[in-house]
């Protein structure tokens, strides 16, 4: 009996020592577990005489019982303890790391072509998505069976209900000029500017471009242009020359590209240029080594085959422009350019093909 009343000090002292689960755990081991102290006593009791078993059994039984208890009191207390230490704030500690969002490359490269310009000057304007046979076609020379209307693959909204339903909004709808259609480039906004504003001006219009064609590494249904028109006395091609380069030089600044400028045909403009950027096959800029030219990377590795990625259609503003906007084409001139926003990133970033800009694949975002 003394043994059994020293054992249960013991046992609850230490039980109340214990500081943390595995202290609680090596406890029980000392006492209950399979070679414990109390767990030998009741083992032994079947060797000791008749009156002992009873009285100490019954004594040791209840021990182990209230021990079990305490253990399991103990171990909800300590798990209580835990979890508050961990609510605890502890202002040393480094904060967390913040997921911080990244701008899409189409964003930053918007962005850049809109602060290079307003740097020389010129002003921003926008215009609707969804655009008027009249201002996307007819306004800039480009009349219904005129053949170039094959350059620009079309998605024409219609109004079915309106067709079969009101004859009257259906003649409205068949007028000349009047059919809806998804802006197929952002010219329109020349001709909608220049109705509502006299000369001398130089905008830029930046937006989305629709085209019903087939997709591609450097064509999509859906894809970003910006316009530009300075319009005033004198204009020429030389300042066309001079704004473009400047913008090439500022935007691929550090990036030295070669670009070039090609003879070409668009009805609203005469003469009409295009203009490539030399790329190699997997889209990167040529780089051009100023004092090493054996260094100059796209054109010693004969792995890398060099193309021209057309990024603009350009060119002196055609007088069939001017008389729609009543403009007197005898004494006032201007240039007018549209590039390819989405061209303009996949070079800048070395991006090799315009689809993974509307994948919305977080991998490809998060490299901005
Ligand atoms: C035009 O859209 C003319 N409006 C450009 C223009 C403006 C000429 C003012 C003269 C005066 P074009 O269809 O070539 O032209 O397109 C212009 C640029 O848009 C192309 O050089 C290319 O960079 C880009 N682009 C055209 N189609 C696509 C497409 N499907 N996907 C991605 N970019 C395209």
């Amino acid at each position: 009996m003394d043994e059994l009343d020293r054992l249960r000090t013991d046992a609850f002292r230490d039980l109340d020592a214990s500081a943390d689960a595995g202290e609680l755990e090596a406890v029980r081991v000392a006492y209950v577990g399979r070679k414990g102290k109390l767990t030998e006593i009741l083992r032994s009791l079947a060797k000791r005489p008749i009156a002992e078993r009873k009285s100490l059994g019954s004594a040791a039984n209840a021990f182990r019982d209230e021990f079990e208890l305490q253990l399991k009191v103990r171990a909800a207390a300590l798990a209580k303890e835990t979890a508050a230490v961990a609510r605890q704030f502890d202002p040393t500690k480094p904060g967390a790391k913040l997921h911080r969002g990244h701008l899409h490359p189409l964003t930053l490269v918007d962005a850049d072509v809109r602060r290079i310009f307003t740097g020389m000057n010129f002003t921003v304007v926008e215009g609707p998505e969804v655009e008027t046979e009249r201002y996307n076609f007819d306004a800039l020379n480009i009349p219904a069976n005129h053949p170039a209307r094959e350059m620009w693959d079309t998605f024409w909204i219609t109004d079915n209900k309106q067709q079969t339903t009101n004859n009257k909004a259906r003649r409205r709808s068949s007028v000349v000029g009047r059919k809806l259609l998804m802006r197929t480039h952002t010219s329109p906004m020349q001709v909608r500017y220049m109705e509502a504003h006299n000369p001398p001006f130089q905008i830029i219009v930046p937006g989305r471009t629709f085209r019903y064609e087939a997709t591609d590494a450097s064509h999509e249904i859906n894809f970003y242009q910006v316009e530009g028109l300075m319009v005033g006395p004198d204009i020429s091609l030389a300042n066309f020359k001079y704004v473009v380069e400047r913008f090439f030089t500022e935007f691929f600044r550090g990036q030295a590209v070669t670009f070039r400028f090609r003879p070409s045909y668009f009805p609203f403009v005469e003469p009409g240029l295009e203009v490539d950027i030399k790329v190699t096959n997997n889209r990167q800029p040529m780089v051009r080594h100023a004092h090493h030219p054996e260094r100059s990377r796209g054109t010693t590795n004969n792995q890398q085959k060099e193309t021209w990625l057309e990024v603009m259609g350009a060119g002196m503003v055609h007088r069939r422009v001017f008389d729609a906007v009543r403009y007197n084409p005898d004494e006032i001139q201007g240039f007018a350019f549209g590039v390819g926003l989405d061209r303009l990133a996949m070079i800048k970033y070395g991006i090799p093909d315009i689809r993974l800009f509307y994948g919305a694949d977080l991998r490809f975002v998060r490299q901005f």
